[in-house]
């Protein structure tokens, strides 16, 4: 079987009521863009009925040219490492990381025709950039807000959003990935600000920001360990070098 060009890497955590019309739906969207793609389902911990539903997608669909579902399950729920392995499992020339609640084809379309062009080796989809909508409660817009100006004031970070949809050149990002010290929540950020520092083209583009559903973990419950995390990266970063 043909290896795909494009990989799609969507961490999954008790996602049991949408994953599978995500899937289906993001496939029919797919389609008119003729890609062969696989998508990674990165999955941790989960106690519902996730795991099952990824691998009835996975045994049904599994040819690249028509789109691969693929699934990975290991150990406690920890969105990072997901997402850090799930890249290091996929195949594709270019990898785009997704979440369940978002899997917005537009951004999909917009960052590949980027990465085609070689204007940039990294393409960030940001709900803070001018020109984005972000239909999420304010008290979630502003807590981005708040923490992308952390990242800036702590560790240099150049651009308006960390956290979301990304597509990248898989082997100009790789060492990049490997690199990375910090999991949950804070790997994304680590990921974009170190291939920031070691000197990847990077560009942002808008995007219009719609859930399928509020998300699973309260956020104020996510503040100790992203800070945390930050502190851990600061140093590491900052004074480690
Ligand atoms: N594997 C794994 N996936 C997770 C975990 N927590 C969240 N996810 C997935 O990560 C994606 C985003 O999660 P949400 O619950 O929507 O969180 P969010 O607050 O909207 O995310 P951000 O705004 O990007 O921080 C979804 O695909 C989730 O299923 C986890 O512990 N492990
Ligand atoms: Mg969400």
């Amino acid at each position: 079987m043909t290896k795909p060009r494009i990989s799609i890497v969507i961490p999954v955590y008790n996602e049991q009521g949408i994953l599978h019309a995500a899937i289906v739906d993001l496939r029919e969207r797919l389609k008119s863009f003729g890609w062969s793609y696989e998508v990674i389902l990165a999955e941790n911990g989960s106690r519902d009925h996730t795991v099952e539903i990824g691998e009835e997608l996975s045994r049904k669909y599994n040819d690249p040219a028509t789109g691969q579902i693929r699934i990975m399950s290991l150990g406690e729920p920890n969105y990072g490492k997901a997402m850090k392995q799930g890249i290091l499992l996929a195949r594709g020339e270019l990898v785009i990381c997704e979440e369940i609640d978002l899997c917005d084809a537009d951004f999909h379309r917009r960052a590949i025709d980027i990465l085609e062009t070689g204007e940039a080796d990294l393409v960030i989809g940001s709900k803070l950039a001018d020109g984005s909508e972000d239909d999420r409660p304010m008290v979630r817009h502003v807590a981005s807000q708040a923490y992308s100006t952390m990242l800036k004031v702590l560790l240099g970070f150049r651009g308006t959003d960390t956290h979301g949809l990304k597509a990248f050149r898989r082997v100009a990002l790789l060492d990049t990935v490997r690199a990375c010290l910090v999991d949950k929540d804070v790997f994304a950020s680590e990921f974009v600000i170190r291939a920031d520092r070691g000197g990847v083209k990077i560009r942002e583009i808008p995007v219009r920001v719609i859930e399928k559903r509020p998300p699973s973990i309260n956020l104020f419950k996510r503040v100790p360990n992203v800070l945390k995390n930050v502190a851990k990266l600061t140093y590491a970063i900052r004074i480690r070098g």
